[in-house]
């Protein structure tokens, strides 16, 4: 037996197994990560904050596979192929190196949200994957290392360890990269009295033309909003904390809702422009000025699609759903609350 296979085996005697699952849930960010300013360590020009939703669960398996030649990848049963599958395996091979083994796995991944329409559904699949892989490979990791791992499959990931309210920090810019690493990483966030709700208007559930990836880039690299919008971002960062932290709703909303018009400015901004709002989510953002002027606090933030995200109170969320229905013609709707962060939900080797 090999010294690889011996230390595999202790790990299985340790776990009782030779895998792990996790369940972790998507996040919505209300001051927005966009940019890179190192694409290898995904290190963000800006800090941003998200709160975990209670919904669209992703469960992903990992189980170690000695005999297998190369990781073997389904998502909701189907065969990943092409970047998708390029995308695990590099992240699997991250986790081999820190791990010190070379095993291959088998990772089964059930996403419940639609993928790739600006729903963050890589967020809950990075969290569930980190997690899995982490306990699989035998890594002890608390929250912060885990959430650093998780960045390293996709930056807005770093959130989904955590429930409720978190913020993902940057890093010192100016550090170099391997110290940057280390600082950049999320934490959950302090929080007032609140009891907020999200809105969720899916008005196109199929994959976007511009993956968000390649939009961040291109808006960096082009736009000459970018710069304006990332101090001002770091500005709204500060603000919204103490608003959190006073649990002033409110101000939370506005602030959330300025960051992502701003940041969706910078895309329209880019050369050539990425556009992802679409008529029917200025529909749905009409319709949420028009709760407002009715006197129910909702206030909008998208991401890297044309689905908007309503954050009201949770009292007031079925009124704000009905709402933004009626201006969602044929969209779904749903509601989320604060919702748990990514964990370990089995250790056993079925
Ligand atoms: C966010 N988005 O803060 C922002 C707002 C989209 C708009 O994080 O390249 O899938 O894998 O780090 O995390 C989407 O980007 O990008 C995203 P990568 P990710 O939620």
């Amino acid at each position: 037996m090999s010294e690889q296979q011996i230390t595999v085996r202790r790990l299985q005697d340790r776990q009782g197994a030779n895998g792990a699952t996790a369940v972790a849930h998507p996040n919505i960010a209300l001051i927005k990560y966009w940019g890179k300013r190192d694409e290898r360590l995904f290190l963000p020009w800006t800090s941003s904050l998200s709160m975990t939703l209670d919904i669209f669960p992703t469960t992903t398996r990992v189980h170690l596979d000695a005999e297998a030649s190369d990781d073997e990848v389904t998502f909701n049963g189907v065969p990943a192929a092409g970047e998708e599958r390029r995308r695990i395996a590099g992240f699997l091979d991250l986790v081999r190196r820190r791990a010190g083994l070379t095993h291959r796995a088998v990772v089964d991944t059930r996403n419940t949200v639609p993928t790739g329409a600006g729903l963050a559904s890589s967020a809950s699949g990075f969290a569930a994957l980190a997690v899995a892989a982490a306990a699989a490979y035998g890594l002890d990791l608390d929250g912060t290392g885990l959430s650093r791992l998780a960045r390293r499959g996709s930056g807005s990931a770093s959130r989904s360890i955590f429930g409720g309210f978190a913020v993902w920090n940057a890093g010192n810019p100016t550090a170099p990269p391997a110290e940057a690493d280390l600082s950049s990483c999320a934490e959950p966030v302090r929080t007032g009295d609140l009891d907020p709700a999200l809105v969720i208007a899916v008005v196109n559930a199929g994959p976007k033309e511009v993956s968000s990836r390649a939009a961040m880039r291109r808006t960096v690299e082009t736009s000459p909003l970018f710069e304006p919008w990332a101090a001002s971002s770091r500005d709204d960062l500060t603000e919204m904390r103490a608003a959190l932290l006073r649990g002033d709703l409110d101000t939370v909303g506005e602030i959330a809702e300025r960051n992502s018009l701003g940041m969706h400015a910078t895309m329209l901004g880019a050369r050539p422009a990425v556009r992802y709002l679409a008529p029917a989510s200025l529909t749905v953002l009409d319709s949420v000025l028009g709760l407002r002027r009715d006197g129910i606090p909702a206030y909008a933030t998208m991401d890297a699609g044309p689905n908007v995200k309503v954050l009201c109170r949770r009292t007031d969320a079925d009124r704000v759903a009905e709402a933004v229905r009626d201006a969602a013609a044929g969209g779904t709707v749903h509601i989320a609350g604060p919702g748990q962060g990514a964990r370990l939900v089995d250790a056993g080797g079925r």
